[in-house]
């Protein structure tokens, strides 16, 4: 049903299989979700995100929910397709008719989303890619006919824009522009809205190559009595070029053809946001006018593009299509978000550093820029920001209005991974001002301001104040009086210091390292004080002084992140972090990897927050979170523990025996799979759809430095690989600081690990002097032949 067919092209073989599959598209101006069967959620940046098409309904603002089931309403890209003669129609993808297709393939590529069906005697090429520069979609259909006798057929394509203001919305066909312009006024209240919309792209434009014969933009009167699955429209010989007039608009085109036998027929479009006539007549000229094909141009430029992001690793193991995955869709993955952080103005601080950590393993210099950008809006005190201002105008918005108590955790984190990949250490001395106070200080002092802030921000016990959320944003009532605490903030502040302490220790700082080294114990041991529960670790206390997430709640008794964390920070000793490990085993572990916490809540509970209120094993309340999931891999591979580290990387991946369960496209890994795996066993594993998650950044980094152990440190390239016992063999090309490195990992009869670089015997685990620009050969030899792979 999917297949990968080389390089990363990922095939599906049927439309009603897995029908929320779907892939993403993604320029720096804008963002769709392309589903397979047609529907399709896009926005575009102005800067604010905003979208251009939208379902029937008014719709509030917020972040992307593709779990959801589409309707026949659905904003989407269709075209039906109808025979003169017989009256026959179908439509492509497959929605809105839903008619059965002899053929169906659909497939994903860096830089396209495409379709091949075989309907009703006719061959049909489907292609989505975007332009390279600016909010556009650009769609060729290629129509066949590979019959031996002609046909008469009518290509309709249907591009619904939907309800997009109370104020005033209409649509019309230009026939100097040969396009549909639907056009609305961004609803406001407001009169300094009136200044703020004025500049926006409120029309949404289906620029047509060629002339069409006929058009129609009023949606219902094209639907008529037959619904989407039939429309009146169709029953015509010829649409009625109608105008809406404060109706619900769609970009609705006929083209009339005679296909002779074994003849195609191409037609191309211009998918767009746009402002007025200028900006519309100057898409025409772009893509469809003067002597260059600038359709092509722009599509190819994109491809370019989209091939050109190489990340660091490129691995060839025993597991093709786990190659293909780490090495063709991860790394896209990965580059998503560090390209455009998950088109905002104001990513949480949280994500901005860990999407930017992953950065570090692409193009090191953006992750370089992104802590500069974050540290420069740090307060004087310390405090780091809910969200990250990227742009003059933006504010911080919906859930950044909330106070989370974890954003200076994440700095330490992210620097280390910068650092272990370029060894800059200069950038510790480069002086930055804050948001609140132009002082300039070093970045070595603003991460110091930042582990103070953190050890400020405790109680009486020494225990870290969660406010309204830590990393769980949803988890807003433990605190918010005040006085609740948070054992996964006590601990992920733990290992901050720790973190911060090895950089204190890695550049002549020892006396900090020191001092940050003693905090991390004391916190550790306040931890082990106050949060240990019989077998685990409880996640806090309230604000009425109780401690949850232990075996005396009904529900919500064992969460995953404080026992990775615990391993993180060094606050389990052996025995606590074999008990943590057994309780995650048996309370938490699923097919699909462990829950972030089970039993899942059922009832909202006062002194959690709405995370409990959160429909039982979806998202926060005990799904298989699957960032959660990459700290506790992270911790594993921490921990040497390699054999279960693999498993469950794997585990987030939709397998050859699940795809259906998980029921998407392994084109990307969703931020969640559905959890409550002993309440509702029968929806355990299904997919959220969401692609932004922080999960990737973590995965990308567990290959390279856990799995293949392939990671920097001061001194060059240490070498640590922590592969499953069944792999014998792998090879690997590693991008190290400007060297390229064609790593051959093996195991042999031997008793520890040797290496050889460019055939010469190296002592120890480290490859010191590397130089940019040059190429090597290392080789690894590991203990334990196996003889399987
Ligand atoms: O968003 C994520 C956040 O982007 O939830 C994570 C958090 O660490 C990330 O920074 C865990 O809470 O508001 C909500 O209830 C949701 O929980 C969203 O905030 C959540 C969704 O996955 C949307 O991206």
């Amino acid at each position: 049903m999917i297949e990968f067919t080389g390089n990363g092209r990922c095939v599906l073989h049927s439309p009603t299989a897995m029908p929320q599959a779907s892939g993403f598209l993604w320029n720096p101006q804008m963002l769709i979700q392309m589903n397979c069967r047609g529907y399709a959620v896009a926005q575009f940046m102005q800067p604010e995100p905003a979208k251009y098409t939208s379902g029937p309904m008014l719709e509030a603002k917020t972040f992307m929910q593709p779990e959801q089931p589409y309707y026949a309403h659905n904003p989407g890209r269709f075209f039906y397709v109808k025979d003169e003669h017989s009256g026959t129609v179908f439509s492509a993808p497959y929605e809105p008719v839903r008619a059965p297709v002899e053929q169906y393939r659909f497939f994903h590529e860096a830089h396209r989303i495409g379709w091949k069906i075989q309907a009703d005697g006719l061959e049909l090429e489907l292609e989505l890619t975007l332009a390279n520069d600016r909010a556009a979609e650009l769609w060729t259909i290629t129509l066949t006919n590979p019959a031996d006798s002609p046909r008469s057929l009518s290509l309709y394509p249907y591009f619904p824009v939907g309800y997009r203001s109370w104020m005033n919305q209409s649509g019309y066909f230009d026939p100097e522009h040969q396009a549909m312009i639907c056009k609305a006024v961004t609803p406001y209240q407001k009169v300094q809205d009136y200044f703020a919309n004025r500049h926006l792209k409120d029309w949404t434009c289906l620029l047509a190559e060629t002339s069409p014969q006929a058009w129609e933009a009023r949606q219902q009167h094209f639907e008529g009595e037959g619904g989407l699955h039939g429309p009146g429209g169709l029953q015509q010989q010829q649409l009625d070029k109608g105008e809406a007039l404060y109706e619900l608009p769609a970009a609705i085109l006929q083209y009339r053809l005679k296909l002779a036998a074994g003849q195609s027929q191409r037609f191309r479009f211009v998918f767009a946001p746009v402002r007025d006539d200028q900006e519309l007549a100057g898409l025409r000229k772009h893509f469809f006018g003067g002597q260059e094909d600038g359709f092509r141009r722009s599509a190819d430029a994109y491809r370019v593009a989209m091939q050109q992001q190489q990340g660091c690793i490129r691995l060839n193991g025993p597991q093709p299509d786990f190659d293909q995955f780490v090495n063709h869709w991860l790394g896209r993955q990965l580059y998503y978000h560090g390209d455009v952080n998950r088109l905002t103005t104001d990513p949480q601080t949280r994500n901005y550093l860990q999407d930017n950590m992953g950065m570090a393993y692409l193009q090191p210099l953006r992750c370089r820029e992104a802590l500069i950008t974050a540290l420069s809006q740090q307060k004087r005190s310390g405090e780091m920001p809910d969200g990250i201002l990227l742009h003059p105008e933006a504010e911080l918005k919906y859930i950044n209005q909330v106070p989370h108590a974890d954003h200076c955790v994440w700095l330490p984190i992210c620097l280390q991974a910068y650092l272990d990949e370029t060894d800059d250490y200069a950038l510790l001395d480069q002086k930055l001002s804050f948001a609140d106070s132009e002082e300039p200080m070093s970045v070595a002092n603003h991460l110091q301001l930042a582990m103070e802030w953190l050890l400020k921000a405790r109680d009486h016990r020494g225990l870290s104040l969660i406010h309204q959320g830590d990393w769980c944003d949803p988890m807003n009532m433990v605190g918010y009086q005040g006085k609740g605490v948070s054992a996964w903030l006590t601990l992920a502040s733990a290992y901050a210091f720790r973190l911060w302490a090895d950089i204190c220790l890695a550049s002549d700082r020892a006396e900090q390292a020191r001092h940050w080294q003693n905090q991390a114990t004391e916190l550790n041991k306040a931890a082990n004080q106050w949060f240990w529960a019989d077998n685990w670790y409880a996640r806090g206390i309230t604000d009425q002084g109780r401690l949850f997430g232990t075996a005396q709640d009904r529900e919500g008794q064992i969460y995953l992140n404080p026992q990775s964390w615990a391993m993180l920070s060094g606050a389990a000793d052996s025995s606590r972090l074999q008990s943590v490990q057994a309780a995650i085993e048996e309370k938490l572990m699923t097919p699909f990897g462990p829950m972030m916490l089970a039993p899942a809540y059922t009832a909202m509970v006062e002194d959690v927050g709405r995370l409990t209120q959160k429909f039982p094993g979806t998202a926060e309340n005990g799904s298989v979170y699957n960032h959660a999931v990459m700290f506790y891999i992270h911790a594993l591979y921490q921990q040497g523990l390699a054999e279960q580290a693999f498993e469950l990387l794997k585990k987030m991946l939709p397998s050859e025996t699940d795809w259906q369960q998980r029921g998407q496209f392994p084109v990307f890994i969703p931020n969640y799979y559905r959890g409550a795996w002993h309440q509702y066993p029968q929806r355990a594993g299904r997919s959220s759809q969401l692609f932004n998650t922080g999960t990737v950044s973590w995965y990308y980094r567990c290959v390279t430095e856990g799995l293949l152990g392939l990671r920097g440190c001061r001194q060059g390239l240490r070498v640590n690989p922590q592969l499953p016992a069944h792999w014998s063999q792998v090879r690997a090309i590693r991008h190290f600081r400007g060297a390229r490195i064609n790593v051959e990992i093996q195991r042999q009869a031997t008793e520890k690990q040797q290496l050889y670089l460019d055939g010469v015997h190296v002592s120890g685990d480290c490859i010191c002097g590397l130089q940019s620009g040059t190429e090597y050969q290392l080789k690894v030899i590991l203990p334990g032949a196996t003889g399987h792979d």
